[in-house]
């Protein structure tokens, strides 16, 4: 193997990593963004693994490489890459990709102020604000989302028995809301999050192991949500959540939040049309609203719709050089 070369634009949204890789992934034919998750995983997997993993990358690390779409309605594909795998959809990583594709020409939209991305969970419309040159706002109008299972009893080591909702908003997740096992997140620092998420998300894989109604590749419980009171008095909740094996994410999360909105909504606690203002772990802010319904296979959900910013932090090219021991690179077990 030659030295490869990744052109990447670093950016975060409300806190959480995307490295926009704009050139350098691999070519894929021309099928749908869930067909080249597919080859990515199968043929390509270093890639996300050296961009993603130590040295180059971190274990909060995520993503997304740009693609063509094979889809008339689409202005571009969204691969989505992670320390953990190729999520079928990712909000933060949206809300970061769209900002880094606008700012610095990677996309031309046909309508200003409009786009669709194709990503592997399925279509998702964009709109965002600019001032000037610069993005201030995007809005993504994110994938069908529901309920899955409500009031699931799991036993966690170390917490004892406790209630989970399961929900999805591109991917499932456990939602963990306070009650007499669990008193919420103010009694939990960030290495107890890191400590009893896999025990949970363990426990609901075992118990439920979702597949969706409508495309079986999409499966499994890969998110875990802690939820509470918010601290800032605009806002209507407060999560933390957890995925990959180490990470916890900075931002309030775009399918957790279409996750958590999916699962008020069936639960008649938040409203259609209603909005929902998300808080993350370090106080940042997604302004979220539930656009309608639908269904999700036989099941009811909603159109979530989630908004918020991100900043490009600088453009990085990134050698993987085969004479490098830790070309591949590695996490810490
Ligand atoms: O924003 O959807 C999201 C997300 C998933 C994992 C980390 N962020």
């Amino acid at each position: 193997m030659t030295r490869r070369t990744f052109f990447c634009i670093d950016a975060h949204t409300c806190g959480n990593p995307v490295r926009v890789v704009a050139g350098g992934g691999p070519l894929l034919p021309n099928v749908s963004m869930a067909e080249k998750r597919e080859i990515f995983l199968r043929d390509h997997d270093w890639v996300r693994k050296a961009l993603m993993f130590e040295p180059r990358g971190h274990d909060v690390m995520s993503g997304t490489i740009l693609y063509p779409s094979s889809r008339a309605d689409c202005d571009l594909g969204v691969l989505f890459i992670e320390v953990s795998g190729c999520l079928p959809m990712c909000g933060h990583g949206t809300i970061g990709t769209v900002t880094a594709a606008i700012e610095e020409g990677l996309v031309v939209p046909k309508v200003e102020g409009k786009l669709s991305i194709e990503a592997p969970a399925g279509r998702v419309d964009i709109e965002y604000v600019c001032k000037g040159q610069f993005v201030e706002q995007v809005r993504l109008f994110n994938v069908a989302s529901y309920l899955h299972a409500q009031d699931v009893d799991l036993d966690v080591p170390g917490l004892g028995t406790i209630k989970i909702d399961l929900s999805y908003g591109g991917n499932y997740y456990a939602i963990v809301e306070p009650q007499a096992n669990w008193s919420g997140l103010d009694a939990m620092p960030a290495s107890e999050i890191l400590r009893m998420s896999p025990l949970v998300r363990k426990a609901a894989e075992e118990k439920l192991a979702p597949v969706h109604p409508e495309d079986s590749r999409i499966r499994g419980v890969s998110h875990v949500m802690w939820t509470d009171r918010p601290r800032d008095e605009r806002a209507h909740a407060r999560n933390a959540v957890f995925y990959g094996d180490k990470a916890i994410d900075r931002s309030p999360c775009g399918t957790g939040s279409s996750a958590r909105m999916a699962q008020l909504v069936a639960r008649d606690r938040l409203k259609v049309g209603g909005t929902f203002v998300h808080e993350s772990i370090i106080g940042t802010m997604f302004d979220c609203k539930v656009e309608g319904e639908t269904r999700v296979g036989d099941r009811l959900g909603i159109k979530p719709s989630v908004a918020g910013w991100a900043q490009v932090i600088g453009h990085n090219t990134i050698f993987v050089d085969p004479r490098d021991p830790l070309a591949q690179g590695f996490q810490l077990s």
